[in-house]
């Protein structure tokens, strides 16, 4: 105990004095990265119809292979590229890259969120990498009818720098066929806090990656097996589909501001590890809802509690965008994997298309709550018995002051 006061006393020392250094080393802010929505105009302009080949000729970014400039309205045999956000967009064809440097804290973990659009039918993909991490983007999977949408992948800060690399692994026969990317922006991550009566690490779900305030489109979160680089902490996608990141801006949220929106039936799976303790009863419960983008109902979830699992239907109510649903089990371990899918495959009622689904929010696993709520309610109505008898002045008998006794120590 005062060993550790002493070395608190030690570390808030050395804080102080490394304070001024702290300030002067730039580490990169959370939000768009150096001209990551590609708005920044190149010295000799912004190209109508050229190729950019040059390194230096995107503001900020380094580039290899063929790197294109797209402007919003731009036609391709008959087709209207897709710019997710302003102006200019920017296309990277066959075995192309886009780069960039920027200073970051070592030891921390960054999301990065991004847009990103396909160009044609085939088969595209992003491979977006902080070498030697790096992760797939799966474009071919269209989330909805506006064809592009935002995506979050994470990466560990091995060093103080990242460079950031978002490149067309594709090798397509028509080179104007690769994804169109925009809207690059990062944010240190950081793990909530266990809640004291909570097993479940941001279950609130209100730590994630950078949202965008314009776009009304979530973010996509991709497959992820890894639980210590994810971009919803203590969360990780274990489908080979993504799960939507919706804010309540833009969608109705059970509580606070964020939350998450299933989709693609069985195919998205988010799933966390909580800590139990063996034998054990516990309740796993949680926020179910619908977020107010239209989708086709009816909306349903496959709750995983350990070997426990539930369907769990959405009941539409005009009071309510969501409703509390709950799963008791016995855990088995010291670990218990909690899950979700939903169990439908919802599409929007007005595209029929756009891919939706349920809302979950506020999750909790916490020793089963039955007998201890009856036990506070016990405690508390002696507690009032005793109160009454005190206020009448009357002395209380042995009998009753036992029987207080033991009704307290239940709790
Ligand atoms: C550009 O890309 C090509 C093909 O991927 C690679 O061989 C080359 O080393 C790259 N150049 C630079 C400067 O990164
Ligand atoms: C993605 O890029 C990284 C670094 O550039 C590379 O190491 C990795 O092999 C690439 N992955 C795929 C699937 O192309
Ligand atoms: C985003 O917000 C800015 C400023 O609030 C606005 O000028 C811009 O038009 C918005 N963009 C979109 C795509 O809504
Ligand atoms: C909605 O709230 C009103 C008033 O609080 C109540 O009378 C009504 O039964 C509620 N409706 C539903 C579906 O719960
Ligand atoms: C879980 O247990 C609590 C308390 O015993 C009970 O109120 C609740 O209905 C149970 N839930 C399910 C889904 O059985
Ligand atoms: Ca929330």
């Amino acid at each position: 105990m005062a060993r550790s006061s002493i070395t608190m006393k030690w570390v808030s020392m050395f804080m102080l004095l490394l304070l001024p250094h702290f300030t002067l080393t730039t580490k990169a802010d959370d939000g768009l990265v150096g001209n990551g929505d590609f708005e920044a105009s190149p010295s000799n302009g912004f190209p109508s119809e050229a190729l950019v080949e040059s390194p230096t000729e995107i503001p900020s970014w380094k580039s290899n292979g063929t790197v294109e400039l797209v402007e919003s309205g731009q036609k391709q045999g008959g087709m209207i590229l897709i710019v997710p956000q302003g102006r200019h967009a920017v296309r990277l064809g066959n075995d192309a890259e886009i780069s960039q440097e920027f200073p970051v804290e070592k030891g921390s973990v960054y999301s990065v969120t991004f847009c990103a659009a396909r160009t044609c039918a085939q088969l595209e993909s992003l491979n977006v990498s902080v070498p030697p991490a790096s992760q797939t983007i799966d474009l071919q999977t269209l989330y909805n009818v506006q064809g592009w949408n935002p995506y979050a992948v994470s990466f560990n800060a091995d060093s103080d720098s990242f460079r950031l690399v978002f490149k067309n692994p594709g090798m397509e026969d028509d080179p104007t066929c690769g994804p169109i990317i925009d809207n690059i922006a990062i944010k240190k991550l950081f793990t909530p806090d266990k809640p004291k009566d909570n097993a479940v690490v941001n279950g609130d779900m209100e730590e994630g990656p950078w949202m965008f305030r314009n776009t009304s489109l979530g973010v996509l979160l991709p497959t992820n097996l890894d639980e210590e680089t994810s971009s919803l902490p203590g969360w990780i996608v274990e489908s080979n589909r993504a799960i939507r990141y919706i804010d309540s801006d833009h969608f109705a949220v059970p509580g606070g501001k964020r939350a998450i929106e299933l989709l693609s039936g069985k195919e998205g799976i988010i799933s966390q590890m909580v800590e139990t303790k063996p034998d054990k009863d516990y309740s796993l419960t949680f926020s179910l809802g619908h977020a107010d983008d239209k989708c086709k109902e009816p909306l349903a979830v496959m709750a995983f509690a350990g070997d426990q699992a539930q369907n769990i239907h959405y009941t539409p109510n005009s009071n309510s965008t969501f409703q509390t649903a709950n799963l008791n089990f016995t855990a088995k371990a010291d670990r218990t994997r909690i899950a979700f899918y939903s169990i439908y495959y919802n599409t929007r009622s007005d595209d029929m298309s756009s891919l939706c689904g349920p809302v979950v929010d506020d999750v909790r696993v916490w020793f089963a709550a039955a007998t201890s709520l009856s036990k506070f309610a016990l405690s508390r109505l002696s507690l009032l018995i005793f109160e009454r008898k005190c206020q009448q002045g009357k002395r209380i008998n042995p009998a009753d002051k036992r029987a207080l006794k033991s009704e307290n120590q239940i709790k």
